[in-house]
């Protein structure tokens, strides 16, 4: 086709762009582009590029539709389908769909779209077009240049990076079995010597157990007597009987605190009879007096309601213990203090006016020296293991950090890896936003410091094509009655590390743009496609 293609052919930029610029119309229908005109001979019939059929030559572009593919239509809005090339000589060549043929917009730069609507007043500035659209596409050209160098300095310090993790991670393996080793041996040593400590302490817990049941008797007999000499008390017939007529002199008895005993509140005292005698009086009804004599004694208070000062003769006895229960001696003997404080509850004195107070600190058992020896190196056995567990736990966990990190996909060349550890903040006007790439992406209000979290790194998300475009932080916190926030960051090549912008385009659904020398490297399938036509 050359013999009619005068095109001029500028050279912009070094290297990337070849402009022509069509110095004359090349012969060919309305509508058609260069690469196409060979398909429209004015000197044959028309065939539909589909095959459907075959009309004179003059029928093309006659602003009627013949053909089922609109092909005998370029330059005409006759087809409803059609598609209308515009060549925008000086820009870049354009394609819209027939129907926008003098339609009274301008499309087409070089006007050529409104050919018999000059109401539409067209006019061609596919020149200014073009020369800024190139000034753009040089500073872009520039700009990806400078990117591109230091996008090779990051993959270069991924590529060390990376090569230094894994070597911390076999290290770390090596380290771990070897951890391991020294647990298993510790966990042996201890249980060895937790064996023989156990058959040393064996007899000091017969003796407990047998001085515990000694005081559980010792507190059962008191209570014994205790109840016995208030039953006496009580007995004011000395008729061996306490009935409820006794009971009702007393104020103690008076629950509701009407100012008087009834019969009601007697018999409950009672067991809920009218009469005791002295066993049932112990087993049964002591149970329910004790706790309110306690009370009117001062030593039992419920929590809400204030001792009341009442005429009462004093009990001679003030029990000390409320539930009665001793701290049981437990096997804590890892917990040793060494207070030699022996002191000697003395639990027949009479008059322990005192609060009821905690539990004494159960008395140290005095271990004979090879008892004690043993104890010490079980102690020291037991914290020996447990430090060698700890040991584990943590190389574990490092371990664990290390693949973390090497699983993550930080770009097909690892580009993206020197922005981990790195955080990008933003300023609005309410807020400062913070992206730490491969993290989390958090919200802050300038007036205080509570952090929201906009999601935390999940993955890469851009189309096929071109999916280390756009990053997912997603797994944020709720909105109220609504999703957990989410945040989409979408990456382009720029001279820095950069969060040029912050929106939130659905209700939860934050937009993030980062601008980072990592992303600069030339599309697949960019630039000069448009020209391909032309050319
Ligand atoms: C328009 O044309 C395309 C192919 O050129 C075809 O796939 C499509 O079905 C057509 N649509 C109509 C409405 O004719
Ligand atoms: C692995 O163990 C060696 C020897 O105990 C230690 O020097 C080294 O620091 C450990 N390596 C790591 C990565 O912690
Ligand atoms: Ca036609
Ligand atoms: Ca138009």
């Amino acid at each position: 086709m050359e013999h009619y293609l005068k095109l001029s052919c500028m050279v912009i930029s070094y290297t990337f762009f070849i402009v022509c610029v069509n110095s004359s119309e090349v012969p060919r229908p309305r509508g058609v582009s260069i690469s196409r005109a060979p398909l429209y001979n004015p000197e044959k019939d028309f065939t539909c590029f589909d095959g459907t059929l075959t009309i004179p030559f003059n029928q093309v572009n006659d602003d009627y539709c013949d053909c089922p593919d609109a092909s005998d239509e370029p330059g005409t809005p006759a087809c409803p389908n059609g598609s209308f090339h515009c060549t925008n000589a000086g820009h870049k060549p354009l394609n819209i769909p027939s129907y926008r043929v003098n339609d009274g917009v301008c499309d087409c730069c070089d006007a050529s779209d409104e050919y018999s609507n000059s109401n539409a007043n067209c006019k061609n500035n596919c020149n200014e077009l073009g020369r800024s659209a190139r000034e753009e596409a040089l500073k872009q050209a520039e700009l990806l240049k400078a990117g591109k160098q230091i996008r090779a300095d990051y993959i270069q310090k991924s590529t060390e990076i990376k090569q230094e993790k894994k070597d911390k991670l076999s290290e770390l393996e090596k380290n771990l079995s070897e951890a391991e080793k020294v647990q298993a041996e510790k966990e042996s040593l201890k249980n060895q010597i937790e064996e023989l400590e156990n058959a040393a302490l064996q007899k000091y817990r017969e003796i407990e157990e047998t001085e515990k049941l000694k005081r559980e008797e010792a507190e059962a007999a008191k209570n014994r007597e205790e109840a016995t000499e208030t039953f006496k008390l009580f007995d004011s017939d000395q008729n061996g009987i306490v009935d409820t007529t006794e009971l009702k002199t007393r104020q103690t008895f008076d629950k509701d605190r009407n100012g008087e005993v009834s019969d009601e509140e007697a018999k409950y005292f009672l067991n809920d009879k009218d009469e005791v005698q002295l066993e049932e009086f112990i087993a049964e009804a002591w149970a329910r007096i004790k706790p309110f004599l306690m009370m009117d004694a001062g030593l039992f208070k419920p929590p809400t309601q204030e001792k009341e000062v009442e005429d009462l003769e004093p009990t001679e006895e003030a029990p000390e213990e409320i539930d009665g229960s001793e701290g049981e001696p437990t096997e804590d003997i890892d917990e040793h203090e060494e207070s030699e404080g022996e002191h000697e509850e003395t639990e027949e004195e009479e008059e322990e006016e005192e609060e009821v107070t905690e539990e004494p600190p159960p008395e140290p058992t005095k271990y004979d020296e090879e008892t004690q020896k043993l104890i010490n190196q079980a102690t020291e056995a037991r914290k020996e293991f447990t430090d060698a567990e700890k040991e584990v736990r943590h190389i574990q966990s490092e371990i664990k950090k290390l693949e973390e990190y090497l699983e993550k996909d930080f770009g097909p060349e690892d580009e993206f890896a020197v922005l981990e550890e790195q955080c990008f903040d933003y300023e609005d006007y309410e807020y400062i936003y913070k992206l730490c790439p491969f993290d989390k992406a958090v919200q802050k209000p300038k007036s205080n410091s509570m952090e929201t979290r906009l999601g935390v790194w999940s993955s890469w998300v851009g189309p096929d094509e071109n999916k280390y475009s756009i990053m997912l932080y997603d797994r944020g916190q709720s909105c109220w009655n609504g999703p957990q926030r989410s945040t989409h960051v979408r990456i382009s090549c720029g001279s820095e590390n950069k969060l040029t912008a912050v929106s939130e385009p659905n209700r939860c659904e934050y937009l993030f743009e980062f601008t980072t020398p990592a992303a600069c490297k030339e599309a697949e399938s960019d630039a000069n496609d448009d020209l391909h036509d032309e050319l």
